[in-house]
């Protein structure tokens, strides 16, 4: 077996020869997937945007730069889901900002409808971020949320509200949300209830290398103990419409070498996954050499990182990403939410 790699020779990486990082991820890599890129047919819905927090970061939230309020009624996200049903989508993505005037179980109705429907549409839904927020919102314990979440019909849980670990970085963009001790027990108990999550990580933002790399090292302990998470999502910072100031936008350079040690440091976790949302499906395409196997879905529609500057709003169509894939030399697998495959394009 490979040796583990310790903190310090991982923000050393960062300094290694650029084509031999890829290298080394590439190698990894193929020993996982071969030449095989995941991807799945999917749809974000986002029902609401009025947020009690106040991330710098986000361009999303209603209640800061952002004037346009608007929360969705259960008949338009019923209709949405209706209608990606009939474009094939497998799964729906639902996350939204901390509303307070949105409860539990306003959620957990709509999950369970879209359930009753569908039984066999993948319902990834409530970030940690989220989950904490309708526990102290309600009075509830996360074991009580995690529960409700499970007999309502959620399926899995997405990586957002990850952000940076590290507790100094992450007091300075978004003070008073989840922290990260907090965010990392709603994983291990959703991951105690035998489902599967991921993992996101913001950066390219105040954060350093070694913030980065602590980051995941943290998230290797836990997929230690649990297994549970399925893929790691670098989530490259998006520059428009927030309180973050920033600069110097993070590099192609740096980005991939990002990737790329994730690849390697996180030994554990199965998936890394390339959002072309905030890299540019250029970037993803290139990430494929560098470690990443993923590139997420087709989305549709997106709101949270497009409100930022992603160029995103309305996903890209299957037939071009396919053919992109396979002519930047990969093999595109669909998949559904658990990895399982579904067609090899
Ligand atoms: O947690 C907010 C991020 C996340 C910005 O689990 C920003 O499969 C860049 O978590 N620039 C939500 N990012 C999206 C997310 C996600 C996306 C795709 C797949 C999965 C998955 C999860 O978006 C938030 C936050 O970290 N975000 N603002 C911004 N300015």
């Amino acid at each position: 077996m490979s040796k583990r790699i310790n903190f310090e020779d991982a923000v050393k990486l960062y300094d290694a020869d650029f084509f031999e990082l890829g290298a080394m991820a590439d190698a990894k890599r193929q020993e996982l997937h071969g030449k095989k890129t995941y991807f799945n047919i999917n749809r974000h819905i986002n029902p609401t945007n009025v947020c009690a927090d106040v991330c710098k970061f986000c361009a999303y939230s209603a209640t800061r730069k952002n004037p346009n309020q608007y929360t969705m009624s259960h008949e338009e996200i019923m209709r949405i889901v209706d209608e990606i049903v009939g474009h094939n989508a497998k799964e729906v993505h639902i996350v939204s900002a901390h509303n307070p005037n949105v409860t539990l179980d306003w959620y957990l109705e709509i999950f369970k409808k879209i359930k009753e429907k569908y039984p066999d549409l993948h319902v990834k839904a409530l970030t940690a971020a989220e989950v904490d927020f309708l526990s102290r919102h309600h009075g509830l314990s996360y074991d009580e949320v995690l529960d409700l979440m499970v007999e309502n019909g959620v399926d899995s849980m997405p990586g957002g509200g990850a952000e940076i670990f590290d507790e100094k970085v992450r007091d300075y963009i978004c003070k008073g949300k989840v922290t990260s001790d907090q965010w990392f027990e709603i994983h291990r108990k959703w991951h105690e209830r035998g489902k599967k999550s991921n993992v996101t990580m913001l950066f390219g933002h105040v954060e350093s290398r070694e913030n980065r790399i602590d980051h995941m090292m943290r998230i290797r302990e836990l997929q230690n103990i649990t297994g549970g998470f399925n893929a790691f999502i670098p989530l490259v910072y998006q520059t428009e419409n927030n309180y973050l100031k920033i600069e110097k936008a993070i590099t192609a350079n740096e980005i991939l070498k990002t990737y790329a040690i994730s690849r390697l440091v996180l030994d554990n976790v199965p998936n890394i996954k390339a959002y072309w949302v905030t890299s540019t499906v250029n970037l993803a395409l290139v990430a494929q050499e560098f470690g990443a196997n993923d590139l997420d879905g087709t989305i549709e529609k997106e709101s949270i990182n497009s409100a930022a500057g992603a160029k995103s709003a309305n996903g890209v169509d299957v037939e071009e990403f396919t053919a992109l894939i396979k002519n930047s030399g990969f093999i595109p697998v669909e998949r559904d939410s658990i990895y399982n495959e579904i067609k090899v394009w």
